[in-house]
């Protein structure tokens, strides 16, 4: 059952509140290994959950546009003081509604229509926000991409620098959605700092590893950092902007009045609440773990012949090009969630095939270290991972590792469900 219980959901409107339910079964009996995902607390839950949701508050605390915000400016004022005490920055902004609206008010505090900015290509690990062609940010601004290389899978600093000399661009984005390896903040403010250029630290997928110090933090080397708050940092859906005090009043005037009007006052406290759990010593064991179990399952999944790009993970994420198991992504990731297993189809850097059909799969393991499994566990996803890969049509065999899933899965218990 879902926790908090949905009894007065379940009397108004039983079909959605079945619906729930259902949705809390599935994510408590599959392995969740989509790399942006995670189970928050109940405490996050419960926040999210509240009468702030009937609060309007524009404007930023102290300065509103509607009365009545004697809590919901205390609230706001505590995520903020969270998250510049957990990452250490001068300035946060906690109203954004996602990561895409948090890069666009990057923008929109930055650049003109039309400038020109430098950041990883959506195919080669970077975000659509990141000026990709469909992406308002690649119709609006001109971007110019670094890539990984062919061979190393890596992100060549020597090319990001030869690129942002010959063409000078405003602003520098590092970060992605589908990078597994550390990346290097100093020299990419190196860069930045030698052209002139705004780095932007695009920290969604890692946020939660350096919280908990096991990636390093790009305070003090980027101008500023956009992240969402529901991937490995374990809060709700919502984003947060980081800057160096020089960038405050520019980013929240592009956040507000700028892009949005009220801010989610539910989301920021579950936001402070999330906050507020990071800072804990537990919460610096559970990123330092995503890692050796990211780790742990890229050396069994090498083991089974699988091809991971750049050879491995530093983080929570691994890349896998499926190319040389005959299968693509789409079909792979359709038998792996019949098999119990979640993650995404995905393209790999160079890919020949399309995004809505790619060569890859992406995972993670912020979700499945929440709910307690370690390095142990790994050897056994690895060996379902590559049984159901081999056998995308087999209903049986998908159906049989699902029912192991569910059993391992059982000895677990998921925040948000009672069982
Ligand atoms: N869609 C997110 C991800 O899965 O990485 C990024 O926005």
């Amino acid at each position: 059952m879902h926790e908090p219980g949905l009894r007065h959901l379940a009397a108004a409107d039983p079909t959605l509140a079945a619906l729930v339910e259902g949705e809390a079964q599935r994510q408590h009996d599959k392995l969740r290994m989509i790399a942006s995902e995670n189970y928050v607390s109940t405490a996050v839950l419960e926040a999210c959950g509240t009468v702030l949701n009937n609060k309007y508050s524009e404007g930023y605390p102290g300065k509103r546009y509607y009365e009545g915000q004697q809590f919901c400016d205390q609230i706001e004022t505590l995520a903020i003081e969270r998250a510049r005490a957990l990452f250490g920055t001068e300035h946060a902004n906690v109203q954004t509604y996602s990561g895409s609206p948090a890069n666009l008010a990057v923008y929109l505090a930055f650049m003109d229509p039309g400038d020109k900015f430098l950041s990883l290509e959506l195919s080669q690990g970077g975000h659509l926000t990141h000026g990709s062609p469909v992406s308002a940010t690649g119709k609006w601004f001109r971007p110019v991409h670094y890539t990984v290389g062919r061979e190393s899978g890596r992100i060549d600093l020597d090319q990001v620098r030869d690129i942002a000399r010959n063409e000078r661009p405003k602003m520098i984005f590092c970060g992605g959605t589908a990078i597994p390896r550390t990346i290097d903040f100093p020299a990419f403010a190196a860069i930045a700092q030698e052209v002139g250029a705004i780095l932007v630290a695009d920290i969604a997928h890692i946020a939660g590893l350096i919280a908990g110090g096991a990636h390093p933090s790009p305070v003090g080397y980027a101008d500023v950092i956009t992240t969402t708050t529901h991937k490995t940092l374990r809060g709700p859906r919502g984003a947060m902007i980081m800057a160096k005090a020089e960038h405050a009043a520019a980013i929240d005037k592009a956040v507000f009045p700028g892009l949005q009007g009220g801010p989610h006052n539910h989301t920021t406290a579950g936001i402070a609440v999330a906050l507020h759990e990071a800072a804990q010593p537990t919460f610096k064991a559970y990123a330092h773990q995503v890692i050796v179990n990211a780790k742990a399952l890229a050396a069994a999944l090498t083991g089974h012949g699988f091809d991971l790009v750049s050879g491995g993970t530093d983080n929570h994420l691994l890349l896998i090009d499926l190319t040389g198991k005959g299968v693509e992504g789409k079909p792979a990731a359709k038998a792996l969630d019949a098999a119990g297993i979640e993650l995404n189809f995905n393209t790999v850097p160079y890919d020949p095939r399309k995004p809505w059909s790619p060569s890859g799969i992406r995972l993670g393991t912020a979700a499945l270290t929440t709910r307690g499994l370690t390095e142990q566990h790994m050897p056994q996803v690895a060996a379902w991972m590559a049984e159901a890969v081999g056998a995308v049509a087999d209903t049986a065999t998908l159906d049989r590792i699902a029912g192991e899933v569910r059993d391992l899965l059982k000895g677990f218990p998921m925040p948000g469900y009672t069982g």
